[in-house]
């Protein structure tokens, strides 16, 4: 039996991807509607072999969908899930809108997925950073608890969506051909340069990204005692999220466990070999599903630290594959459709 599919936000990097990873996991699929703004209305887009036209998200679009997977932003995510599940379709959505809300679940397949049996119509997916964060260090917070995490990230402009990338593209160009580089969607020239700026400012002098890594990560750990701090910067990087994380358990833990541990846990790569130059970068995990840790070390400052270097793909793991894997989930357990 198939399922009647619909993509939010479809023409987008992450819609993009959604489409391309429902069909590379071959998502039993009776029909796909692809929804987006006005603009692409009528815009042709070949899924499985079949060319789809692209309609303009309206009220009716969710009359005959059974799972409907969003990615076109908050607003559009408040104001058109809960249309979508009012017409019984479940919604996982891949925005910030409902991550907090105590009656949406907030779901990593390899950290919580038990959490989806609780829905209510709309499953939220993290945002991309905390993703590849929680998969690497809950397996080890189960066996030694997690007190206290310190990290940065170097994020890719695909995070920020496919203007971005195109930003990036146009400046390089431009400062190489020795032009200006001219700045739309950042707030300062991204090309050769780095930017400690990611969603808004807060008055804590955190940044709104920096903010749901530590938020997000209790919920989905389910470990209100965690502390985060977090700083996220954007790099000049077309995919591929990097985070340096110092972790600090309970107890000491070798770097030779963690190893071990994570080498047997679901999603993640171990590539931790220094002494053949092998650990993991943004290049090597685009288009990848996994998880990629390396350089673990003890962490010098602390007795029960660790360090480590957490890759993946941002719209890959970070978003469409997390998204399908929530959606593979609810068709295992018999929870959609009918
Ligand atoms: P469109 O291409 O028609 O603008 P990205 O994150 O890569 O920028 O993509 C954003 C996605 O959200 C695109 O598919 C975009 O469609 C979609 N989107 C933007 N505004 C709306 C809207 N008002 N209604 C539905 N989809 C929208
Ligand atoms: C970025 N992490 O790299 C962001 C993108 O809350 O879903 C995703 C933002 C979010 O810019």
């Amino acid at each position: 039996m198939g399922y009647r599919v619909a993509i939010v936000g479809a023409t987008g990097m992450v819609g993009q991807e959604f489409i391309k990873v429902l069909e590379k996991r071959d998502f039993p699929m009776d029909s796909v509607s692809l929804l987006a703004s006005d603009r692409s209305a009528g815009k042709i887009i070949t899924v499985k072999g079949e060319a789809i036209e692209v309609k303009e998200t309206a009220y009716d679009s969710f009359n005959d969908v059974d799972i409907a997977l969003f990615s076109a932003g908050a607003d559009i995510s408040r104001h058109f899930a809960p249309i979508a599940a009012q017409h019984k379709a479940i919604v996982v959505d891949n925005s910030a809108a409902f991550r907090m809300d105590p009656k949406v679940p907030l779901v990593v397949p390899e950290v919580n997925i038990e959490d989806i049996t609780k829905h209510k119509g709309i499953i939220a997916n993290p945002n991309c950073s905390t993703i590849q964060m929680v998969v690497a260090l809950y397996p080890l917070h189960q066996v030694n608890p997690i007190k206290r995490i310190v990290v940065t990230t170097f994020q890719a402009v695909s995070g920020t969506g496919i203007n971005a990338v195109d930003e990036l593209r146009t400046q390089t160009r431009q400062l190489l051909d020795g032009q200006k580089a001219v700045a739309h969607v950042y707030s300062h020239q991204i090309a050769f340069n780095v930017l400690p700026e990611i969603d808004v400012f807060l008055d804590s002098g955190y940044t709104k990204e920096e903010w749901k890594m530590l938020e997000e990560t209790r919920k989905i750990m389910h470990a209100d005692n965690i502390q985060v701090s977090a700083t996220c910067v954007r790099v000049p990087v077309f995919t591929g999220h990097s985070e340096a994380i110092t972790v600090e358990f309970e107890r000491p833990m070798e770097p030779e466990q963690a190893r071990d541990i994570l080498l047997r846990s679901p999603g993640i790569k171990v590539l931790d070999e220094t002494a053949v130059k092998l650990y993991p970068h943004p290049w090597l995990a685009t288009g990848t599903d996994e998880v990629f840790v390396g350089r673990i070390r003890k962490d010098i400052s602390s007795p029960n630290g660790l360090v480590m270097w957490v890759v993946a793909d941002n719209v890959r793991k970070g978003a469409a594959l997390n998204a399908v894997q929530i959606a593979e989930e609810l068709v295992n357990r018999g929870m959609i459709g009918g």
